[in-house]
């Protein structure tokens, strides 16, 4: 470390955990886009590359009790609450040791013992069931949240409105996120809304909060006000992160779309630039407060690429998922 530090021993410990856990999300995608490109995994994957600040500051303030619902671009959310890479990466992989048993896949990785609800491939499926384990939450009197990572394209499902609502009048210990990164799929958001995302819980009286998506330190400080709001029985929050997604919507995007583009490299590249990229941004940061030196990024940046080149060999030495096993894990009591 520097021995010009702006920041205390205590605080740049956090910092540097926000900065690796974004790291690890990146350098992991990386490596599963490269992996997708080449042929060599199962099914599709969406990438979160771009992101990695809203998820990892959401999260920096959640206990493994309080839980999460996500999108079918989870891969972030999964790492960022806590989730295992190597049980994460089995899964995609279609492993027995993946942690749905390879059953799952990239759309529908969970793991309820760090609060973890479940990626999910229908759009908008997540925010009926944070309202649901809000509610549960506040039945059992607990002191825990539930938060809702969603799409701007989910904010258009009617089913958000439903949820808003309830969560409005019986003030649910519910964090709804909307990650805001401009567009849906293969459309540009803003062409097929109406409005702002914000007013429609302002609509229902709850507060929001809108935040640069792509400073992990904004992001955490709207998620604190918001948890510290929930847990001591003040409600509902709407929290909107302005971000990006880097990636296309899926891996195989060009060879899905024929040429067609439904936005400019010029755009991409304003995001990828080190003063919007959340990565490159909090380095400089680190740096600049004296929290870490350059050399000390660029091993740790090592240290975490070796951790994905394992979870990548654990994956493929790993037996093969059982198909067997839909009978167990689909429906409870089927077999019996
Ligand atoms: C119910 C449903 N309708 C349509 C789709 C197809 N689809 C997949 S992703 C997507 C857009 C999602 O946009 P957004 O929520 O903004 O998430 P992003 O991809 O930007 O992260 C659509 C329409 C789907 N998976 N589920």
């Amino acid at each position: 470390m520097s021995q010009l530090s702006n920041v205390d021993e205590a605080k740049r410990a956090e910092w540097m955990e926000l900065y690796e856990r974004m790291l690890l999300i990146r350098r992991a995608e990386e490596r599963l886009g490269k992996e997708a490109q080449a042929g060599n995994l199962p099914g599709g994957v969406h990438l979160y590359i771009g992101q990695e600040a809203s998820g990892v500051g959401v999260c920096s303030v959640l206990e493994d009790t309080d839980f999460i619902t996500s999108t079918h671009r989870g891969h972030g959310h999964f790492l960022a609450k806590g989730g295992d890479l190597k049980a994460m990466f089995a899964e995609l992989w279609g492993k027995r040791t993946g942690i749905c048993k390879g059953m799952g896949g990239s759309m529908h990785v969970a793991d309820v013992s760090k609060g973890i609800l479940g990626a999910n491939g229908i759009v908008g499926g997540g925010i009926a069931i944070a309202a649901g384990a809000a509610m549960g939450i506040k039945v059992a009197g607990e002191k825990k949240v539930a938060v809702c990572l969603f799409g701007d394209g989910a904010a258009n499902q009617g089913v958000l409105m439903e949820s808003l609502n309830m969560s409005a009048v019986w003030s649910f210990p519910v964090i709804w996120v909307l990650e805001n990164n401009g567009l849906s799929e293969f459309t540009i958001t803003r062409k097929v809304t109406a409005g702002e995302f914000t007013d429609r819980a302002r609509a229902v009286g709850l507060p929001t909060i809108t935040v640069d998506g792509n400073d992990v330190l904004a992001v955490q400080a709207a998620m604190k006000e918001a948890v510290d709001r929930a847990k001591s029985g003040g409600g509902s929050t709407f929290i909107e992160t302005l971000t990006y997604r880097i990636r296309g919507h899926l891996e195989a995007e060009d060879a899905f779309l024929g040429g067609y583009s439904y936005r400019t490299q010029d755009e991409i590249d304003v995001w990828k630039a080190p003063d919007k990229d959340p990565i490159l941004r909090f380095a400089a940061r680190l740096i600049q407060e004296g929290a870490a030196t350059a050399e000390e990024l660029e091993e740790l940046d090592a240290q975490v690429i070796g951790q994905v080149d394992e979870a990548v060999r654990y994956a493929l030495d790993s037996e093969d998922a059982d198909p067997e096993l839909v009978f167990d894990i689909t429906f409870s009591g089927q077999r019996a």
